[in-house]
């Protein structure tokens, strides 16, 4: 028989690629949360899902919540005695929430502009994104929607508005250089974002958008490479992100940061 004091399960609903997703993800290992992934199959949401029809949802015991913000702050109050996301008050919360905005925003939407990419890395990527899903993805996908999935991507109506918010007229190598400053700017010369020396909501919140595409071996995630202040924030970050279930896991994970 189930004893109160049991901690009540966690589970968060996940695609193995959502950059919002992995945010969320990076919260609970962040707080060394017990909690079990279930990777959703996007031909079942409707009979999945606990609650909406988007990506992430964390359910605790019996209560729901979506939108990875929000559910960053929902953790803190639920979980008080854990690390915490963010101060309880004050300007500096009231800052790392603005950094949270422009990573939400902006880095996030550049994500799904520069994965898949153009050109040949488009095709390429695309598929990629098939195979991990397929692999994660409870039940897998059928044959047809994997190869079709570089055409399917582009007409999925959330991440056509997310290409228009990453619209900023630019190349997608420049873009992504302007996006790489803006977020080194970000860090204000400290080892974490806003100057602080330890992460926060943000620095969890950012993580993967560079670490996943990497570690999943997407063409172009390389580029991080040429940035020594990104490498070397990453590493800084690895401990606080390190634990289980991991972010990428075993069967879909290419290669390691160096
Ligand atoms: N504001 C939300 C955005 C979440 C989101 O766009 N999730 C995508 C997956 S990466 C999704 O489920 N989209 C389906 C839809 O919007 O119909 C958050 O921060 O969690």
């Amino acid at each position: 028989m189930k004893s109160d004091l049991q901690p009540k399960p966690v589970t968060l609903y996940t695609y193995v690629m959502s950059p919002y997703a992995a945010k969320v993800h990076c919260f609970l290992l962040y707080k060394h949360m017990s909690f079990e992934c279930f990777y959703i199959n996007p031909l079942r949401l409707k009979q999945d899902l606990p609650v909406g029809r988007q990506i992430p949802v964390v359910t605790i015991g019996g209560e729901s919540r979506a939108d990875s913000t929000p559910i960053g702050l929902w953790l803190d109050e639920r979980f008080p005695d854990l690390p915490r996301l963010l101060p309880e008050s004050g300007d500096e919360r009231a800052l790392l929430l603005k950094i949270d905005d422009w990573i939400t925003n902006r880095l996030i939407p550049g994500s799904f502009r520069f994965f898949p990419g153009e050109g040949l890395d488009r095709w390429l990527n695309g598929w990629k994104l098939s195979f991990l899903m397929d692999k994660t993805a409870q039940g897998g996908l059928p044959g047809l929607l994997r190869a079709a999935w570089p055409f399917f991507i582009k007409r999925v109506a959330f991440i056509r508005r997310l290409l228009v918010m990453a619209e900023d007229g630019l190349s997608m190598r420049e873009s992504k250089r302007r996006l790489y400053r803006q977020f080194i700017s970000h860090l204000n010369g400290g080892p974490f974002l806003a100057g602080r020396s330890a992460p926060s909501l943000p620095d969890l919140a950012a993580y993967p958008q560079f670490a996943l595409f990497y570690l999943t071996g997407f063409r172009g995630s390389e580029d991080i490479l040429e940035s020594p202040e990104i490498m070397s924030w990453l590493k800084r970050m690895e401990p606080y992100v390190c634990g289980t279930p991991p972010l990428v896991p075993a069967v879909v994970r290419m290669r390691e940061l160096p």
